[in-house]
């Protein structure tokens, strides 16, 4: 038992009602912080750093009592002095460590090692202002700095500190650490960030501009600095170097201390390399062996045993390759290293494809993962099948016992028990506390399908979800949203792949379907969420055709009864938490094939909504799960794409000149559009999805809209959609990442 008051007085010699909101968040910051001080850090002879360039933690407040096993009490305890805790962590800044699925995945993986009790810490920077805010105006997007570290915060410096080389100068690093409790354990772990001391905020110009070439002010000020140019592709290499070395230093010193004399360092160490950005991690740990006195043969033996790799994506662009004479100027110590270890590539085997360094002298950073680790992982089974049989083939062939399925998960702490604390509640009452530890065990709802009470009860929390959105949104936005609608939910990062466009497509159908008299049986409400890169055109376009069809609706007395469409400024964690569990239909579009696995569709599935998707990443394996009845799967499969792309079978064109694709299209650039956006990036989309659509559109159309309204009849059999509903929440279990960790850990790490 906590006596919160108590803590109250000492800290500010009054009752807890006369404290403001702010002062009872640092309260319980201090409160959480000190509890997870208190306990032992996991320990054991082998540890895994997982290092990544992104950990998009989020609020951390509410999730750490969660973890801690205060929640509960704190709550009572204010709301008996009238208090309540939603608003108190509303005062908690967010944390914006990472752009989408890939960050947010390294957080549910931290959660789910302290909450095994494995001994693994995340290794990472502390960026100041982490990945830009998004601000919605004039119909675009535009981008501010998000400043997040307030003076207390979850950050603890430590008093380690490590030097990095670079080419004409040494950085010195501070470290700062972020306690992972674990879920009701008696331990914990650690994030661990670097920084450095000189970083200036006082760098950064217009929005998020800054100077690039100033290393010593900016290294650790921005997470993903436009990489559009060459001052910015050699800034990313100088944070990705100094959070590797800084990495290296600590892992060998942690396992000298523990006894290791570095011979042996595999038996202490094991690193996850987060898709490519913490690769410079394997020559670095050659060159600090070597100078530790270790033979450059045996320092590679060490390396491929303790190195392990996770691919995150299978698009080209995406896949890291590094000029040499970039790495030449910014560690030209590691560059020998390199070509040394492509230099035995090269002299083993015959394929070019899997060379580390190619003709035009660009570094493949996941080559390199994939010949010096020893294992290389994709985060679905659908990802995996396609890294073994097109994408990395080759390397397939020469290491077939190296691949492996990791198939994503997420936390429960936070997907359902924090975010949606009345279904958490209610299925407490139906099926106990076993599935908080065990999930499969949430399959026990499948008793209650025909259960009419149980039915009504979760109708009745997706109202009451479906509400706490719209005070969110009137809060945060000043929109104002129709609770009795259907809620359609898009929310991920803006990209070509992932689709939003084709969305936007079914939204201008509805409105012109409207207008020509067919009036829904409901009103629909459609949300988008999702930053674009800054320097990702197409992507602001889209942006911009989804803000002005939501101004052209909500300005039309006849449609917008019907439909409305939010685009929701800013989406992150914290906005997630509110959108998840009020969603009916769960938008998972992307072009089969390309998108890894996605994490969000599983969110979506936990919370009961129902996901319309192609056969794509995860959503492969929800079907699977639940079944032909309990899904809304459309358009062209993974093998059909693929096939598409090597015959270069796909013409945008001759599906535009469809009569039923057509108008949508063209209403992009309609007088109506026109008179409410900018000219040029309406046209610019418009011609885009004409003349080139890299990533099919047109392709899946009119499947999507065909299955959709099949969606929505469907929902207005309120007993048959609550059936798929149960089915959905039942099956998530196998989605929590407490499995995937201990598969992660029984195959790999083997701590
Ligand atoms: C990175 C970039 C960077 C440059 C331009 C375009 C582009 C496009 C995609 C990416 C993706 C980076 C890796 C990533 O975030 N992958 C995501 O990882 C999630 C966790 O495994 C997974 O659920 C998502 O499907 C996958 O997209």
């Amino acid at each position: 038992m906590i006596n919160l008051q108590e803590f109250v007085t000492k800290k500010y010699q009054k009752s807890i009602a006369e404290c403001s909101n702010e002062e009872l968040y640092y309260a319980l910051l201090n409160l959480s912080k000190e509890t997870s001080a208190a306990k032992p850090t996991n320990s054991g002879k082998k540890k895994v750093y997982y290092i990544s360039a992104e950990f998009l933690i989020g609020k951390l407040l509410s999730n750490n009592l969660i973890n801690l096993g205060l929640y509960d009490e704190v709550k009572t305890q204010l709301a008996a002095a009238g208090k309540d805790l939603i608003a108190i962590e509303s005062i908690e800044m967010e944390p914006s460590l990472g752009n989408g699925g890939l960050g947010r995945l390294a957080a549910c993986f931290l959660d789910s090692i302290a909450t095994l009790g494995l001994n693994g810490d995340g290794v990472g920077l502390n960026y100041h202002f982490g990945l830009f805010k998004q601000v919605l105006k004039d119909n675009q997007q535009s981008t501010v700095p998000n400043e997040w570290i307030t003076e207390e915060s979850w950050l603890t410096k430590s008093p380690l500190s490590y030097t990095v080389p670079f080419a004409n100068f040494s950085l010195t690093s501070t470290l700062y650490d972020i306690d992972v409790p674990g879920y009701k354990t008696a331990t914990k772990n650690r994030l661990r960030l670097f920084d450095l001391d000189s970083v200036d905020s006082s760098l950064i110009g217009d929005g998020i501009s800054f100077d690039k070439t100033d290393i010593l002010k900016n290294l650790t000020l921005f997470l993903y600095p436009d990489d559009s140019d060459r001052q910015g592709e050699l800034l990313r290499i100088f944070q990705q170097y100094f959070m590797v070395s800084n990495a290296a230093q600590l892992l060998m010193d942690e396992a000298i201390e523990k006894g290791s004399n570095l011979h042996d360092l595999a038996d202490y160490a094991v690193v996850q390399i987060n898709d490519t950005h913490p690769s410079m991690v394997i020559p670095e740990l050659i060159r600090l062996l070597t100078e530790r006195g270790i033979e450059f043969d045996e320092a590679v033996t060490i390396v491929k045993s303790m190195t392990a790799y996770t691919n995150h994506t299978i698009l080209a662009e995406a896949l890291e390759k590094w000029p040499l004479e970039f790495l030449q100027e910014v560690v030209p110590h590691l560059v020998p290293i390199i070509e040394e270890l492509d230099r035995r590539v090269k002299a083993e085997v015959a394929d070019a494809a899997t060379y580390i360094i190619d003709e035009s002298g660009r570094v493949h950073m996941a080559h390199m993962d994939i010949h010096y680790g020893y294992s290389v992982n994709g985060v679905a089974a659908l990802h995996t099948d396609i890294l073994k049989s097109s994408e990395l083939k080759p390397f397939y062939d020469l290491y077939p016992e190296k691949f492996n399925n990791k198939t994503n998960g997420i936390t429960f702490r936070r997907w359902l028990m924090h975010c949606n604390p009345s279904l958490s509640h209610y299925l407490d009452e139906l099926l106990g506390h076993g599935y908080h530890h065990d999930a499969a065990e949430l399959e026990k709802l499948l008793d209650f399908k025909r259960n009419l009470s149980v039915k009504v009860e979760l109708e009745t929390i997706k109202a009451h979800n479906k509400r706490k959105l719209q005070r969110f949104l009137k809060e945060h936005q000043g929109v104002s949203i129709n609770s009795d609608s259907i809620f359609d939910i898009q929310i991920k990062r803006l990209h070509e792949y992932k689709r939003q466009q084709m969305n936007a497509l079914y939204v201008i159908h509805k409105y012109l379907d409207i207008k020509a008299g067919n009036i829904p049986a409901r009103p629909l409400t459609v949300f988008f969420g999702g930053k674009a890169a800054p320097a990702y055109t197409i992507a602001q376009d889209i942006i911009h055709l989804i803000l002005c069809l939501s101004e052209l609706i909500a300005g039309d007395p006849e449609v917008s009864p019907h439909l409305q469409v939010v685009m929701v400024e800013n989406y992150n964690v914290t906005a997630a938490s509110f959108l998840i569990p009020a969603a009916d239909i769960s938008e998972q579009i992307s072009l089969a094939s390309k998108e890894a696995s996605g994490t969000g569709n599983m969110k979506f599935m936990l919370n009961g909504a129902l996901t319309l998707g192609t056969e794509d990443g995860a959503n492969v394996e929800i079907h699977e799960l639940v079944g032909d009845d309990n899904i809304y799967v459309f358009g062209e499969d993974s093998q059909t794409v693929i096939d598409l792309y090597a015959t270069n079978g796909y013409e945008a064109r001759s599906y535009y000149e469809k009569e039923t694709i057509q108008p949508l299209v063209d209403f992009i650039v309609s007088d109506q559009v026109l008179a409410l956006g900018n000219k040029e990036r309406l046209e610019r989309l418009h011609n885009e999805l004409i003349v080139k659509d890299w990533f099919m559109t047109l392709l899946d159309l009119e499947d999507y809209i065909r299955v959709k309204e099949q969606m929505l009849a469907d929902y207005e059999d309120r007993n048959a959609w609550l059936d798929k509903v149960i089915v959905n929440i039942a099956k998530a279990g196998f989605f929590s990442s407490d499995r995937t960790i201990a598969q992660y850990n029984e195959d790999i790490w083997k701590l």
